[in-house]
């Protein structure tokens, strides 16, 4: 059976890939798994019908043959532990790939949200550049540490794997800040994941949303 993922049917990041949909649209492609889309808006996000799916009534969630799963790294778990290719045969390996799966989310991800929430919610307030100040430093702490661990490797530990897909839609989230940029090796690992074929039409199809959107909104724009 064909799995269905949800997405946002006018994504606030005008279809530059930034929303946490892409992250399992990229997953599916790398395993070569064709799924179904179902677009919702603010509104259905909300309502019961979909919060029977996700607690939150947040995207993306996950339903497949009775299954439902929301978050995520669960769901990016759930597709590379059903199929090769995002993590490796070897038990110990994998354990590392899955470690860097959680790092992304749990440790790198966090200080990058909340630095990207404040310049949204917080831009107005007489605080708001100290208080940037100081949530800047924070993600480069953690770019630091990040860019010293990976040096000068293709990848995170060895081949591509689910742990590199997260770390890049993470690390995605700076785009536009000028922090990536401060470290030179990383910039390029975001470039190398994102030239990736499957990033690619990953990226395309939820583009494509955008472009519909747009234009259902306003014709004259296409
Ligand atoms: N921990 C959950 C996961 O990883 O699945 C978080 C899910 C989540 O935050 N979903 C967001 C959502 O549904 C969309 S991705 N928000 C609606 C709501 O909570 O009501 C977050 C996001 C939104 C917009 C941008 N952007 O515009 O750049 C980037 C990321």
């Amino acid at each position: 059976m064909t799995p269905t993922i949800t997405a946002f049917a006018d994504s606030p990041d005008r279809g530059r890939g930034l929303a946490r949909d892409m992250r399992v649209r990229w997953a599916l492609e790398e395993v070569g798994q064709p799924s179904e889309v179902r677009l919702l808006s603010f509104e259905e996000l909300k309502a019961p019908a979909h919060r029977a799916l996700h607690p939150f009534g947040q995207i993306p969630t996950w339903e497949e043959e009775g299954l439902v799963l929301f978050e995520s790294g669960a769901i990016v778990l759930h597709i590379a532990g059903r199929h090769r290719g995002l993590l490796p045969e070897d038990a110990r390996a994998r354990s590392r790939a899955i470690c860097w799966m959680f790092a992304a989310l749990n440790t790198v991800e966090p200080p990058i949200v909340e630095r990207s929430l404040a310049t949204i919610l917080e831009r107005d307030e007489p605080w708001f550049a100290a208080r940037l100040t100081m949530l800047d430093g924070r993600v480069r702490q953690r770019l630091g540490e990040l860019s010293r661990r990976l040096g000068n490797a293709e990848w995170l530990d060895g081949a591509f794997s689910a742990g590199d897909l997260l770390m890049a839609t993470v690390l995605a989230r700076l785009e536009g800040s000028g922090l990536l940029g401060e470290y030179p090796n990383l910039a390029a690992y975001l470039l190398r994941a994102r030239a990736r074929p499957a990033y690619q039409r990953a990226y395309a199809a939820q583009f494509a949303v955008f472009l519909r959107s747009r234009s259902a909104k306003d014709p004259a724009e296409n």
